[in-house]
């Protein structure tokens, strides 16, 4: 997601978790205000392409082999780059840094910091596809405007439903964030978010846990971001077709990231003690 969609997650899952986790984080993070996680959710994209932070470059997104429309699905040894890893193997790695305690503080908070990025992007359908690099290739306009459909689905999708977001992010994600909120609890998402999104949810399996989430978003490729193949948008205008079936998927996505992730984190800070 763009910064807009990342901050909306981390505003959601700050409304989800449990005080104990609230207070442990701000404490971490050095951040006692209710931005503590929305505060940190860009971070990881404005180090990626710095020479220190370069080795991450490739922990936004797992490209799956696969073939959509005709068939999607993600497997991990086939598609988790083996040198370069990927979002599955990186929300595993940066869980088990923050669930160690023998960690200096601050490789913790940076830990911390990935994780809420990393729950976001994995629930990115493109950031789970291999196909033009999760669809950077693939160019179409968007109300007139030349972009690739990555940027499409990362922000111009959200920006479009929620508008204004450009102006001032933290306040419109903020506002956002708490609607997709109420729906969570008693909207549109009450009964499935109650029963059905932290299925397969497993502290001691985060690669199996990030796995299904990845597999969730990868089959809305074929579904949805390209239902007729990458050849049937390529130089298209998406039109209002397209976008009336993509935006309840991305509001949907980004509502999912912001309840799992703060699942994620209470099952992590509640272990530690
Ligand atoms: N931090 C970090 N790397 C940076 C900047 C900050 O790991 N480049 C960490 C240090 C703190 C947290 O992020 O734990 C918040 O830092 P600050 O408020 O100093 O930006
Ligand atoms: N990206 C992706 N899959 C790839 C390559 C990139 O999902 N195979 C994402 C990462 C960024 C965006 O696309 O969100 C642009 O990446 P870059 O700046 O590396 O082209
Ligand atoms: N590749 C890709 N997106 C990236 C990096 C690589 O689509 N961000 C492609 C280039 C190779 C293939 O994936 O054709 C395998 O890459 P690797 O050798 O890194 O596993
Ligand atoms: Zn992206
Ligand atoms: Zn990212």
């Amino acid at each position: 997601w763009g910064g807009f969609g990342h901050i909306t997650v981390a505003y959601i899952a700050s409304n989800f978790v449990s005080d104990s986790t609230t207070s442990y984080l701000q404490t971490l993070l050095r951040n006692d205000t209710g931005d503590y996680l929305a505060g940190v959710a860009t971070w990881a994209d404005s180090i990626r392409y710095t020479k220190w932070g370069r080795f991450t470059s490739g922990f936004h997104f797992i490209d799956a082999h696969d073939n959509p429309p005709t068939y999607c699905g993600v497997d991990y040894d086939r598609d988790c780059k083996k040198e370069a890893g990927c979002v599955v193997s990186a929300l595993q790695n940066y869980t088990s840094q923050l669930l160690d305690t023998e960690l200096p503080l601050w490789r913790r908070a940076q830990a911390a910091k990935f994780v809420v990025h990393f729950v976001g992007d994995i629930h990115q359908p493109l950031h789970t596809e291999d196909v033009a690099r999760g669809g950077n290739g693939i160019h179409v306009t968007f109300e007139g405007k030349e972009l690739n459909l990555h940027h499409v689905w990362d922000t111009s999708i959200a920006e479009k439903l929620v508008g204004g977001i450009r102006r001032k992010p933290y306040p419109f994600a903020k506002k956002w964030a708490d609607e997709l909120t109420e729906e969570i609890k008693s909207g549109k998402y009450a009964a499935e978010s109650k029963s059905g999104w932290l299925r397969g949810t497993n502290i001691t399996d985060p690669i199996a846990t990030a796995l299904g989430w990845a597999v969730e978003g990868n089959a809305l490729v074929c579904t949805t971001v390209l239902p007729e193949g990458a050849e049937a948008i390529e130089g298209q205008e998406l039109g209002t077709d397209y976008y009336e079936k993509a935006a309840p998927v991305v509001e949907e996505q980004v509502a999912k990231a912001g309840f799992r992730l703060a699942a994620w984190l209470d099952l992590i800070i509640s272990s530690l003690k």
